[in-house]
């Protein structure tokens, strides 16, 4: 099904009287039906990944929220959640059809608890307007991404979104102390009290950390704090045969380690219209940040600058500049990096690699004729030959569901199962999104 105009007169009718008794809710202006006005909802940053909506839906505030849930289960249309938009593998975009809770419009931003070096945010705010607003009290958020103007809180938390500074402050579930959390029957649980250390029961809030939308939806956060390191900060961009040897740069003042291929920063110095960085060609490169200059063999070739940066940051657009890429992101153990990255290079297409170092975290993106299914065969039969797991910082949304067969069990995916209809028993809550395949 590809648009509303192949439902039934009955269920059309039914569609108008939810977008109706919605925008009661959160008022007219909040409930988007156009296909101008939604298109920015409906597709993702990529245009890889695309349905269609009854409505885009806009609250305010979370009993608005909990209306809007508890209308869309007693119509039974199901919901996608939306933050920014800047997932990559089609988890925060309609595909049948579903309204899409769009939670831009929650930007609570609270005061810095400063005692405890906490903070209460909104889903709604941008990881760069919370990484402003909490430096200004001497702080900083643990997580930073390229996508940070658009990135959000609920977003980044509902994906366990990682970045670059995992290496330093660990992934977004690192940084939660704790969630208020819509369930599908229009309930809501608070946990913003920012206790660091909690063994009453089970950490409820942790259970909706990475559960794309499918367990709840994610209204704000209790988050912990980083300290801002100031002073200088060094970036080096080192050419290398193998991505590990960029292992041995880890060291406690390193605050970014990432890699790249050559044919990754081939095509950014195109883009960006630069010349290559380094003096020579090399198959790969690692960028390290570290508050101090780090110990380089004397033959490297290495160059400082601040603003290499932009050469990392600029991978994901220069190569949607070239086409829809196939993207995957991968993560395998560190012993088995180089192996997995050489033979992922072999592979049809143009196939371009990099990403977070320190955690084996791979980005593989290919670009060239071949179907998405039979690309992904191959890369994630890669990753699960040398014992990786498929998502490491994106999630699974629906791109990689089928792949939870070859790395999960019987018995993990019965469980998941139970949670799911337990917390979901009706199944409204981002249902294209599956962590247990059927069997
Ligand atoms: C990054 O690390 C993002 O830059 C995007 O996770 C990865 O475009 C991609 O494949
Ligand atoms: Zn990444």
């Amino acid at each position: 099904m590809t648009s509303e105009s192949e439902l039934n007169t009955i269920e059309r009718d039914l569609a108008e009287r939810l977008r109706n008794q919605l925008a009661e809710v959160v008022g007219s202006t909040q409930v988007l039906t156009e296909q101008d006005m939604v298109a920015g909802y409906v597709t993702d940053w990529t245009g890889a990944w695309s349905g269609w909506t009854r409505a885009v839906v806009r609250p305010g505030t979370v009993v608005e929220v909990q209306q809007v849930v508890s209308l869309c289960r007693d119509a039974g249309v199901p919901i996608v959640t939306q933050g920014g938009n800047t997932g990559l593998v089609g988890g925060s975009v309609p595909h049948r059809g579903e309204v899409v809770l769009s939670l831009r419009r929650l930007t609570r931003l609270d005061p810095v608890d400063t005692i405890s070096g906490q903070v209460t945010a909104g889903a709604g705010v941008t990881i760069a307007a919370l990484r402003d607003h909490v430096r200004r009290s001497g702080f900083d958020y643990g997580v930073d991404l390229a996508s940070r103007d658009s990135a959000t809180i609920g977003g980044t938390i509902a994906t366990n979104a990682g970045g670059i500074r995992v290496i330093a402050n660990g992934d977004t579930r690192r940084q939660v102390l704790g969630l208020e959390v819509v369930l599908a029957d229009g309930t809501v649980i608070s946990r913003l009290a920012g206790i660091e250390k909690d063994s009453a029961g089970f950490d409820l809030s942790q259970l909706f950390v990475g559960s794309e939308g499918t367990l709840g939806v994610i209204t704000s956060a209790r988050l912990r704090l980083a300290p801002l390191i100031g002073g200088e900060r060094h970036v080096v961009l080192l050419g290398v045969s193998h991505p590990s040897q960029g292992l041995e740069l880890r060291g406690p003042r390193v605050t970014a380690l990432e890699f790249l291929s050559h044919s990754c920063l081939a095509i950014v110095s195109a883009h960006l219209g630069r010349r290559l960085p380094t003096t020579g060609e090399h198959p790969y490169y690692v960028l390290v940040e570290s508050s101090r200059l780090p110990q380089l063999d004397p033959n490297a070739d290495a160059v400082v600058d601040e603003r290499l940066w932009e050469f990392r940051e600029a991978i994901t657009e220069s190569l949607s500049t070239q086409g829809v890429p196939h993207k995957f992101d991968v993560g395998v153990p560190l012993a088995r990096l180089d192996e997995f990255v050489g033979e992922v290079e072999l592979l049809d297409g143009d196939v371009f690699v990099f990403g977070h170092l320190a955690e084996g975290n791979c980005h593989v993106n290919v670009l060239g004729p071949t179907d998405y299914e039979t690309v992904a065969d191959q890369v994630l039969g890669l990753v699960v030959d040398h014992g990786g797991t498929v998502a490491s910082e994106h999630g699974i949304g629906v791109a990689k569901g089928r792949w939870l067969f070859h790395t999960t069990s019987p018995a993990e995916r019965a469980a998941i199962r139970r949670i799911k209809h337990a917390l979901d028993p009706q199944g409204i809550l981002n249902p294209a999104v599956t962590f247990a395949p059927e069997e």
